[in-house]
């Protein structure tokens, strides 16, 4: 892509959208292992401080979203459907959630948006945790068996399937519960459990399987959570050694498949003795993380230096903040580093914001990524300026120079 006085272009065809995942915004996913850890207000040794709830009622009230973000100008919404929905109990698939997520794939469609699917975004059946989670027997083959089941859903419309959302964030999930944590990671991340971690790349590669038996033309492929593990001087094998089972592990398992996707927002910087804080004087968003937009620029290029030719996807990136400036600042710089990429010749295929509403963050409301406010009460939707300014972008295609 050349760049013109006018600005940074982005390619034809290139993605231009949204993301949410379906526990965080659908609300009463009572099936799911999550709820069941929210209303004991956490594990033994995680607390949670506020439970997901009616979320923002996007079960109900999708057809709003999708209106809201077409007419914002996007083209592509990453969604996510809910196992616990579709198979509720052990061997019993609902076809009444398969027909409701079908719905959905056809109202994105008819709004001109095109819909990429993820199968599994973090939460998992209730009963599908109590037989022992991705590491119980023919827990992957159970998974396999979910994919197949929807078919109805994707089989057509649908170019891009994402398999697993963030993998290896999954696994240190499961980390997490063994080591316990009360406090925000500030600096560096617990290790992956890698029983978890191995189960999760079976399953992936199942169900890259699963889908292209459904449909050939599916794209299909995984998101992993990027790090930007960036190392000071003297720390470059520490950092290559840091680095290594959090994130490139699940990095080489997307060899084989048909794109990448890729999850960024900030940076952690390693030395010699390992992970270390954000500077004292850095911008710091509302969930702790350093304010660092250049972070996308640095997942790109590690990315493609460990999974080589296959295309990359921006799946998610954003921030949390209350001060939507910040948002489209951040979002400016993350977008300049992707037009970087492009023009460095990197295989770029389409950035999807995250998120496209204000969400459960995964134990609180308060980390707001959203690009669209929801009232908790009414559930009235209402855009930010960052919301037009980022769709407005999608019609022009054209990332405006810095001062014009
Ligand atoms: O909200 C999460 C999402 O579920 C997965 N990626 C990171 C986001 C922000 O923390």
């Amino acid at each position: 892509m050349t760049p013109t006085s006018d600005g940074l272009p982005f390619p034809d065809g290139f993605l231009w959208g949204a993301s949410t995942a379906a526990h965080q915004i659908e609300g009463n996913n009572v099936n799911s292992d999550w709820w069941q850890l929210e209303q004991r207000g956490g594990s033994a040794t995680q607390s949670i401080a506020e439970r997901s709830g009616d979320a923002a009622d996007s079960y109900h009230r999708w057809p709003e979203d999708m209106d809201l973000l077409a007419g914002l100008g996007f083209t592509d919404y990453r969604f996510s459907i809910e196992w616990a929905r579709i198979e509720p109990a052990e061997g019993h698939f609902s076809r009444a959630a398969i027909a409701h997520y079908r719905r959905m794939v056809e109202g994105a469609l008819e709004r001109g948006l095109r819909p990429m699917v993820t199968l599994q975004h973090f939460t998992v059946p209730r009963w599908f945790a109590e037989r022992g989670g991705w590491t119980a027997d023919g827990a992957t083959a159970l998974f396999e068996r979910y994919v197949a089941a929807t078919a109805p859903v994707i089989g057509t419309g649908v170019r891009h399937v994402c398999t697993i959302n963030e993998p290896n964030i999954a696994a240190i999930f499961g980390a997490v519960q063994e080591l316990g944590t009360e406090e925000p990671l500030l600096a560096g991340l617990p290790l992956p459990d890698k029983a978890i971690g191995d189960a999760l790349i079976d399953a992936h590669h199942r169900a890259r399987a699963a889908v292209k038996a459904i449909s050939a033309d599916i794209q299909v492929g995984w998101t992993v959570a990027n790090q930007v593990y960036q190392a000071l001087p003297g720390a470059d094998e520490v950092t290559a050694a840091y680095r290594h089972p959090r994130e490139d592990v699940f990095l080489e398992a997307a060899r084989g498949d048909d794109w990448i996707g890729v999850q960024s927002y900030t940076r952690t910087r390693i030395g010699p003795d390992g992970p270390l804080p954000a500077p004292d004087d850095a911008e710091r968003t509302l969930n702790g993380w350093e304010y660092y937009p250049q972070a996308l620029g640095h997942a790109l290029r590690h990315t493609a230096k460990v999974v080589g030719d296959l295309p990359l996807i921006v799946t998610e990136n954003g921030i949390a903040t209350d001060d939507d400036s910040r948002r489209i600042d951040y979002t400016t710089g993350a977008l300049q580093e992707v037009a970087a990429a492009l023009e460095d010749g990197l295989d770029v295929r389409g950035y999807l914001h995250w998120s496209a509403l204000d969400n459960y963050e995964w134990g609180s409301y308060k980390p707001t990524f959203g690009l669209i406010a929801v009232d908790p009460e009414t559930f009235e939707r209402t855009p930010k300026p960052s919301a037009a300014w980022l769709g407005g972008l999608g019609r022009t295609r054209v990332l405006p120079r810095a001062g014009a």
